[in-house]
């Protein structure tokens, strides 16, 4: 049985430990296609948050707590940026994760595509499922927000030039991380979606899918980026494999994260329905085949979709695995 995610985020890679449980179960291989929107160069490297949370969570280096970065980790080099003052100092690299973007971006400048970097850098992590990035192409999710507008940070870089009525682009790791989304926020932009492609074997990965979960991330800066890559959302929804989600919504909150303010800008009610209902049945062009919501939000409707509930919390690897199992029960 091959299974695919569409992954990002902190609870994406969470959920791909229960994924691979799972699959270790029934022998089924699992490819995770994961976003890059969050990606960012910063200090002249390239940092693929999203990357580097499964490879270090499926790897065991992960810190439980935080959700991204290393466990044990140590911020020697932070300091010693911030004591030059280099900007931006709102992002914090340790020392250990530093030596993954150290990695990256070598080969990278080598000419090695995104994938195959990660392919490498994944060699020593064995997460045990197959990671690839949605496109080797260069997609960043930016944010148009007015308010507090400070003086442009040379080190954000590709900052859009100020827009009209006081709007201004900026990354979207500087809307998550230095303004806790806490900013006047317009739309959402997926900077280099129009020219990307999907890296290599992503299409593969999909065509050949028995089942593509959707895992419990962000729908609006985690998942439809990936969407955003051409030809990707289409091949997941002219496929052959059942497409089954996984609300990251319980009881009218996200688990943890900003899905509510993201959902609040596009307008979305922050509810398992209201996800369930921005990605749409299968058979009215949407994504969707079933929806796993949770207890708390039994009887959720979604046009065209089968919704099913069972306990969302991924407290434990087999708690998560459950999910999975009651998620493919679906189909
Ligand atoms: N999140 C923070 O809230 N503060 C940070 O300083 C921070 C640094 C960081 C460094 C590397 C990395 O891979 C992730 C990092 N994150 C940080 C988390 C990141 O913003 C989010 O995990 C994802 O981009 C959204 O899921």
């Amino acid at each position: 049985m091959r299974i695919v995610v569409l992954t990002g985020g902190i609870g994406g890679a969470r959920f791909l430990l229960g994924v691979r449980a799972y699959a270790g179960e029934v022998e089924a291989e699992v490819t995770a296609l994961v976003n890059v929107g969050d990606d960012l160069l910063l200090h002249g490297l390239k940092v693929c948050p999203d990357l580097d949370s499964v490879m270090y969570t499926l790897g065991g280096g992960a810190d439980p707590e935080r959700g991204w970065g290393r466990v044990g980790e140590t911020w020697t080099v932070r300091s010693e940026l911030a004591a030059y003052g280099a900007e931006p100092a709102w992002f914090g690299l340790g020392d250990k994760d530093l030596a993954t973007h150290l990695v990256r971006t070598t080969m990278l400048n080598a000419g090695y595509p995104l994938s195959q970097v990660t392919e490498a850098l994944a060699t020593r992590w064995q997460p045990g499922v197959r990671l690839l990035p949605a496109t080797d192409d260069r997609l960043e999710t930016h944010v148009v927000v007015s308010g507090r507008s400070e003086p442009a940070s040379p080190a954000v870089a590709n900052r859009a030039a100020e827009l009209d009525g006081g709007q201004r682009a900026i990354h979207f790791q500087e809307w998550w991380v230095r303004y806790r989304a806490d900013l006047p926020t317009h739309r959402f932009v997926f900077v280099g979606a129009e020219t990307a492609k999907p890296a290599p074997g992503v299409l593969e990965a999909i065509g050949a899918a028995d089942v593509v979960l959707v895992a419990p991330s962000n729908p609006v800066v985690s998942i439809a980026p990936i969407l955003a890559v051409p030809g990707l959302r289409d091949a997941v929804v002219d496929g052959r494999a059942p497409v089954v989600g996984v609300s990251p919504i319980i009881g009218g909150a996200p688990v943890r994260g900003m899905a509510d303010r993201c959902l609040a800008v596009l307008g979305v009610e922050c509810s398992a329905a209201g996800v369930g209902g921005l990605y749409g049945g299968r058979s009215a062009g949407g994504l969707l085949d079933g929806w796993l919501v949770a207890p708390e939000d039994a009887g959720t409707l979604v046009p065209d979709v089968t919704v099913r509930s069972a306990p969302l919390r991924m407290t434990d690897e087999a708690a998560t695995a459950a999910m999975v199992r009651a998620a493919l029960e679906l189909v």
